[in-house]
Formats: structure tokens, C-alpha cells, sequence
């Protein structure tokens, strides 16, 4: 590991990650549910276990099979990620894990994008995309991303851990329609609120709409902070961003 010959550590934390943490329970990764495919039963378990090679090799196989690209993300790969979240919940695994299989995910992901077909058509309306202030989390405003940009929006990402000016500022200088905020972190939710109020009051606060997703908001919550709508998950994030637009 300290030669640099084990990427990512994966080597070492599999083989010491067992011996530490909450009475050896570490050992239960690994042995997840078997769902009826094989093929994307051993990408979840690779993305779990961030074997980034062996996910990406059979992403691609999938792929080169014929498997629908959108069925991979939302059958397979947000499952995965979601089961890392449980054991790191439970301290099976910590930020390492759980960062190698965020890569691994991201790898996949990058693989199947160019496959998601742009709808044919002009386009919708902008959106200015982002993580919240302090959140460092993009995989989910990524996959927001790719849904909106091939449903026809004009999609202005700003990345993560985004101040609540520099969507305001965005917004203005895009004359966008929308602004997407997205949020993981419970920590996160003050800025939540300090950023709708911001874009709220600002010269462009009557004419763009505020949509919300993330693991840490609900419906309640955007509402409560003066938010347009709550998306669910990314396709969520496009039949709202719609609907707010009046678009069937
Ligand atoms: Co962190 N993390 N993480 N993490 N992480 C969570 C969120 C957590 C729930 C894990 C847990 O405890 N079970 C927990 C938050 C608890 C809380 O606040 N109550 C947590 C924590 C605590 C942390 C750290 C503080 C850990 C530490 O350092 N001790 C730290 C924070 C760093 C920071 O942000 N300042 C941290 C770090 C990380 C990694 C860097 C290791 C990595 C992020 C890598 C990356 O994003 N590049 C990571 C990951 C991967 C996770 C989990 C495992 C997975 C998140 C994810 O990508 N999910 C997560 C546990 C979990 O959620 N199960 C966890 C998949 C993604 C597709 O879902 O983002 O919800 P999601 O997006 C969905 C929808 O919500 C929606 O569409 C998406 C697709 O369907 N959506 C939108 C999201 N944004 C949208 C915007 C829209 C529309 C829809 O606008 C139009």
C-alpha cells in the first residue's frame, strides 16, 4: 500500500477492514441478497465493494449486450451506492469504502452517459444546478444533470459546495427558469434555506423556480423553506422541472 502498488487500498482495506470496527461485522459485505441477474448482481456487488476494473468491465459487457442504459443506474448502481450508505450507517464500513465505491459508481456512470439518448426537440428551459453550500456530495446532482441535459434543458452545473450568491448570480447572468438545489447533508439544511431565501429576494426571485432534491430534504422541509418543488430522485427532478415550467 505505501509503494503505491495497491490502488485505492482496496487490497489492504479488504483484507484489515474485517479485523476493525464494530465487532468484525465488517465481514457481512459482501454477502448481499442474489437478485435473478447475475450480470448486474455482480456489478452491485463490485461498485460495493469499490472494484472499480471489475464494475467498469461488466458496465461495459452489459452495454455491448444491449442492456438499457437507464435500467443499469436505477436497478443496479443507486441500489449499490444505497447499500454502502446502510453499512456505513451501521459502521460496517467507513469513509474510505464508501469513497471507492462513490468512484467505482462514478466510473459506470461515466460509461453509460453517452448512451442516454438526447430527446429531439428544442430546448426546454435553463437550469442552474448545484450542491448546497458545505456538501460535498455530486453523484445525485450528477445524475440530475444527465437526466435534465438529455430531457432538452439547458443544464449550468456549478458543482458542488455552491454559496447561496453564486446561484443567485448564476441565475441572473443565465436568465435562468430554474435553479436546482441539491442536498445530503441534514447540516446542510440552513443553507437550504439561506439560499431560496437569497434567489427569493433577488432582482430574478419572481420569475425562476426553485426545485430540491437530495437524501437530507422532503417535501415538508421545501416547502417550509419557500422551495417550488421536491424531487424525489432525477427523474422526479425532470417531470417537476416540467410541470413548473408548464410543460407537458
Ligand atoms: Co456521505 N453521507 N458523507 N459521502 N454519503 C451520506 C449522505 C449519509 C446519509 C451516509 C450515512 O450516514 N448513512 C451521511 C449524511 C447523514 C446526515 O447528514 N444525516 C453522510 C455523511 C455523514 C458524510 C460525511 C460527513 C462523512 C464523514 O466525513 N464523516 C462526509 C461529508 C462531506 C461533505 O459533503 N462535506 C461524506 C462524504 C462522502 C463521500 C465523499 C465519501 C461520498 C460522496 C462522493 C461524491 O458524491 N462524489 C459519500 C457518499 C457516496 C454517501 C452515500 C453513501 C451515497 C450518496 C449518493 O451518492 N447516493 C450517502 C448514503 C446514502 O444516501 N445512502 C452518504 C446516490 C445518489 C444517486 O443519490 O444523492 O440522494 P442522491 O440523489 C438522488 C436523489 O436524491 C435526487 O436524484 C438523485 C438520483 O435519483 N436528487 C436530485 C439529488 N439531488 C437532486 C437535485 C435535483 C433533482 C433531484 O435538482 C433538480
Amino acid at each position: 500500500m505505501l509503494a503505491g502498488k495497491d490502488q485505492y487500498c482496496s487490497t489492504y482495506i479488504s483484507t484489515y477492514g474485517s479485523k476493525i470496527g464494530a465487532g468484525g461485522e465488517a465481514k457481512i459485505i459482501g454477502k448481499e441478497k442474489k437478485p435473478s441477474e447475475p450480470a448486474l448482481e455482480a456489478l452491485k456487488e463490485a461498485v460495493i465493494h469499490g472494484k472499480r476494473k471489475i464494475a467498469t468491465d461488466i458496465t461495459q459487457k452489459a452495454l455491448d449486450d444491449g442492456a438499457d442504459p437507464q435500467t443499469l443506474i436505477d436497478s443496479c448502481l443507486i441500489p449499490a451506492l444505497n447499500s454502502v450508505g446502510d453499512k456505513f450507517e451501521k459502521k460496517t464500513i467507513f469513509v474510505p469504502e464508501m469513497m471507492i465505491a462513490a468512484k467505482s459508481m462514478q466510473a459506470c456512470v461515466d460509461l453509460i452517459k453517452p448512451l442516454i439518448k438526447k430527446e429531439e426537440q428544442n430546448i426546454l428551459g435553463t437550469v442552474v444546478l448545484g450542491t448546497i453550500f458545505g456538501d460535498l456530495h455530486d453523484i445525485g446532482k450528477n445524475l440530475a444533470r444527465l437526466l435534465l441535459g438529455t430531457s432538452g434543458f439547458n443544464v449550468i452545473d456549478l458543482g458542488e459546495n455552491v454559496p447561496a450568491e453564486k446561484f443567485v448570480i448564476a441565475a441572473q447572468e443565465n436568465n435562468a427558469d430554474l435553479v436546482g438545489l441539491s442536498s445530503l447533508l441534514t447540516t446542510g439544511d440552513p443553507h437550504v434555506k439561506e439560499t431560496i431565501e437569497a434567489i427569493k429576494t433577488s432582482s430574478i426571485g419572481d420569475e425562476v423556480k426553485i426545485i430540491c432534491g437530495g437524501a437530507a430534504l422532503s417535501q415538508k422541509f421545501v416547502e417550509a423553506c419557500g422551495g417550488d418543488a421536491y424531487a424525489n430522485d432525477a427523474a422526479d427532478g425532470v417531470k417537476k422541472s416540467k410541470s413548473l415550467l408548464g410543460i407537458a
